[in-house]
C-alpha cells in the first residue's frame, strides 16, 4: 500500500467538546465502532498524548516484531498503515478501526491518542499490553503547535501565545495534557500491563529503552538486532525514510513544518518567553500537585 490522496476540499475542523474533552470530528465520527472495537489478548496498544513520540515507539515495535520477516512491509507500507490510528476517520480512507480489524499480523500494533477513560473497554478486558509514551509538557506543546500549523485535520493554532494559552486550558484535541499523562500514570497502579516510557529517556539512551521494551514484551531479541534497530530508528534515519516520515500523507504541508521536525529535548527554550515560562511553571505546579509523575525538561 503506497501513500494516499485526500479530497482537496477537506477543510480545517472546529474544536468540539466530546465526552468531556476537546476533539475534532475526525476522531469521533466513528465513535460507536471505536468503543466497540474487539481487542485480541496479544494486541499491543501504543498510547500517547499527540506529539509525545508515538511514531518513534511504533517503529521500534514494528521492527522488533516484523523487521526481519517482511521486507515488503518495510519498503512499501507507511507506518500509519502498519500501526493504525484507531480513532481516525477521514474521508476516502479506511478508518482506523477497519485497518486495525484487518491487520493480518500477530501481534497487532495499534495507536491511540485517547485519554485513558476513553480507551475501548475490550483492551482492558483482554488484558492487552499498553505502551504509554509521555513527553514533558513544554516540548510537547511546542511540537503540537508546529504540528497544528502544518496538519489540516487540526484546528488553526493561532500564534504561539494563543496556542500556549489553549494548551494550558486543556483546549487542544485529545484534551488536557495534564489529565492525559496523569490518567495513564494512575491506571498503571492497578493495571500492571502498562509500560510507561518517557520521550526524554529515549533521547538520552534509545538502546536502553529498546532493551526495557523487550523486557516488558517478553522478547529475547539478540543484542546485535537491538543495536541495528536502535540505529534504524535514529531521528536522521526516520526523517529520511519515506515510510516513517509521513511525507506520503497529503493532509500535512511540510513546507510549513516537517513531521520529523527536530526530535530534541529542550526546544521549548527557543519558543517560551521568560514571562510565558514563569506563568506556565506556576500553572503546572497547580495542575500536577497531586501526582508523583515527574518529567525532565532538559537533559
Ligand atoms: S503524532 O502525530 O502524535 O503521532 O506525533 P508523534 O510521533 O507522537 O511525535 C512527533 C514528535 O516526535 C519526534 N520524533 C523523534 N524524535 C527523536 N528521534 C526520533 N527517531 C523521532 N521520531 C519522531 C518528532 O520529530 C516530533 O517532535 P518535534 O519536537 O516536533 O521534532
Amino acid at each position: 500500500m503506497e501513500g494516499i490522496d485526500l479530497p482537496s476540499t477537506m477543510s480545517r475542523p472546529d474544536l468540539i467538546e466530546y465526552k468531556g474533552i476537546s476533539m475534532v470530528h475526525y476522531f469521533t465520527d466513528n465513535w460507536e465502532k471505536i468503543q466497540n472495537f474487539q481487542a485480541k489478548p496479544d494486541d499491543i496498544v501504543i498510547a500517547t498524548y499527540p506529539k509525545a513520540g508515538t511514531t518513534w515507539v511504533s517503529y521500534i515495535l514494528d521492527l522488533l516484531y516484523f523487521g526481519n520477516k517482511e521486507t515488503e512491509r518495510q519498503t512499501s507500507q507507511p507506518i500509519y498503515f502498519r500501526v493504525p490510528f484507531l480513532e481516525m476517520t477521514i474521508p476516502e480512507l479506511p478508518s482506523g478501526v477497519d485497518l486495525a480489524d484487518k491487520l493480518p499480523t500477530t501481534p497487532r500494533l495499534i495507536k491511540t491518542h485517547l485519554p485513558v477513560q476513553l480507551v475501548p473497554k475490550s483492551f482492558w478486558e483482554q488484558n492487552c499490553k499498553i505502551i504509554y509514551v509521555g513527553r514533558n509538557a513544554k516540548d510537547n506543546a511546542v511540537s503540537y503547535f508546529h504540528f497544528e500549523r502544518m496538519n489540516f485535520i487540526q484546528p488553526e493554532p493561532g500564534d504561539w501565545n494563543t496556542f500556549l494559552q489553549m494548551f494550558m486550558d486543556g483546549k487542544k484535541v485529545f484534551g488536557p495534557w495534564y489529565d492525559h499523562v496523569c490518567g495513564y500514570w494512575e491506571k498503571k497502579q492497578t493495571y500492571s500491563n502498562i509500560h510507561y516510557m518517557f520521550f526524554e529517556d529515549m533521547v538520552e539512551d534509545t538502546g536502553r529503552e529498546v532493551e526495557r521494551l523487550c523486557s516488558f514484551l517478553g522478547l529475547s531479541t539478540p543484542i546485535e538486532e537491538r543495536e541495528k534497530i536502535t540505529k534504524d530508528v535514529h531521528f536522521d534515519s526516520m526523517k529520511k525514510n519515506k515510510m516513517t516520515n509521513y511525507s506520503t500523507i497529503p493532509i500535512m504541508d511540510f513546507k510549513i513544518s516537517p513531521f520529523m521536525r527536530k526530535g530534541k529535548v529542550g526546544d521549548w527554550k527557543n519558543h517560551f518567553t521568560v514571562a510565558q515560562n514563569e506563568q506556565f511553571d506556576e500553572h503546572y505546579k497547580q495542575k500536577m500537585k497531586n501526582t508523583t509523575l515527574q518529567f525532565r525538561t532538559e537533559l
